[in-house]
């Protein structure tokens, strides 16, 4: 492959809400991009999906800029890659770090597709034309403010509900949300604030007909989760306790979930998110596509991963006016009545614009 260039930019971009989980509120995302360009002009785009502190998993910002800058781009640079696959090799001796990894793969995988004239949806095997989403609701102060969110997404045609949920807010706020949508597909989603001690409580989410409980337990945990999936009827999904391919075997073969969601920054990128794909497939656990607060790059990339056929229920690629004010793509991604189309033009398919990264990046490195 053909790579002549990779620049690193740090983005803060402001988001139009602030989103508030078990681990804390974030409104400004601080986030990195890479664009690995080639010497016939062509550009492929990757994001960097850690967040300003260590707060979802032990990565940052500027923990995945140091990996970016002293090991993963000169050890791309240094050697010929003949495809996106060939990094994984390339970074195995370099433990963990999966969102920086997954922002330059995810650049080469664009390029890739880019140089070949296909989409990435097509490249990476993904069969669907169309593909189902919801979203992903944060916890709020009041009842009313959650209810009006609900109702905004429910009338907006999101497949399903996901809310945020944390000891002291959990059963109380589904019953109410419960009360006012007895038939919505709602599922909860914990992000690991739960221990096995808070079984009675998780045990009590099971009457309310949920399409699943994402993360209770310990981020990485994988044992108190299967033993949690056989006190409850409700199916576990597994978010930050699923960091690879092994993980997702060993989990599957624990019993500790019937669902995961797929990050592919989490799992270190496109590649590594195929492979659990077809595990997944094979396994008979069905899949769909988390999202960690996106730009329209990392989006794009969801959604051409999303066309998988395994990914069968409705992801969090929600629309990028969710979000931003002004997404950094064009045409921004806009889910009517709960469905995006994927894109058919080469690689992620929506055109970066460069300005508005610019504008954003509060550090730049070549
Ligand atoms: O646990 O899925 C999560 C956002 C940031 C970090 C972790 C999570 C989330 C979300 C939002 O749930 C998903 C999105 O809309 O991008
Ligand atoms: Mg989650």
């Amino acid at each position: 492959m053909n790579i002549s260039e990779i620049k690193l930019y740090h983005m803060q971009m402001r988001m139009k809400h602030p989103f508030t989980t078990s681990f804390g509120t974030e409104q400004d995302r601080d986030f990195l991009l890479v664009e690995v360009k080639d010497s016939s002009g062509l550009s492929g785009w990757g994001e960097g999906v850690a967040s300003e502190r260590p707060l979802y998993s032990e990565e940052f910002t500027q923990q995945s800029w140091s990996m970016l800058e002293q090991f993963l781009i000169p050890e791309a640079l240094k050697q010929e890659i003949s495809h996106p696959d060939d990094l994984q090799y390339l970074y195995k001796p370099y433990k963990r770090n999966y969102m920086a990894k997954s922002a330059l793969e995810g650049a080469v995988w664009d390029l890739y597709a880019k140089q070949q004239g296909k989409s990435l949806s097509t490249m990476l095997g993904g069969t669907k034309k169309h593909i189902e989403v919801g979203i992903s609701l944060g916890i709020e102060d009041s009842y009313e403010k959650l209810l009006e969110n609900i109702q905004g997404k429910v009338d907006e045609g999101y497949k399903r509900i996901k809310i945020k949920i944390k000891p002291g807010k959990d059963v109380d706020v589904v019953r109410e949300v419960r009360k006012h949508f007895p038939e919505i597909p709602l599922m909860v989603d914990a992000n690991s604030a739960y221990t096995l001690a808070d079984i009675g409580t998780l045990k009590a989410l099971d009457e309310f007909k949920l399409m699943m409980i994402e993360q209770p337990l310990a981020a990485g945990d994988i044992i108190d989760h299967a033993k949690l999936q056989k006190e409850i009827k409700t199916p576990v999904c597994l978010d930050e306790s699923i960091h690879s391919y092994e993980d997702a075997r060993q989990a599957i073969a624990l019993g500790s979930c019937k669902i995961i969601n797929l990050k592919i920054g989490r799992v270190g990128g496109l590649t590594e998110s195929k492979r659990i794909h077809d595990l997944c497939e094979q396994a008979g656990i069905p899949l769909w596509c988390g999202g960690m607060l996106e730009s329209g790059i990392g989006r794009a990339h969801n959604i051409a991963i999303a066309s998988l056929a395994n990914f069968t229920l409705p992801g969090d690629t929600a629309s990028s006016s969710r979000y931003w004010e002004k997404d950094i793509i064009v045409p921004e991604v806009v889910a009517e009545n709960g469905i995006l189309t994927v894109n058919d033009r080469p690689g992620i398919g929506y055109d970066v614009l460069v300005d508005e990264v610019e504008k954003h990046a509060i550090n730049k490195k070549v």
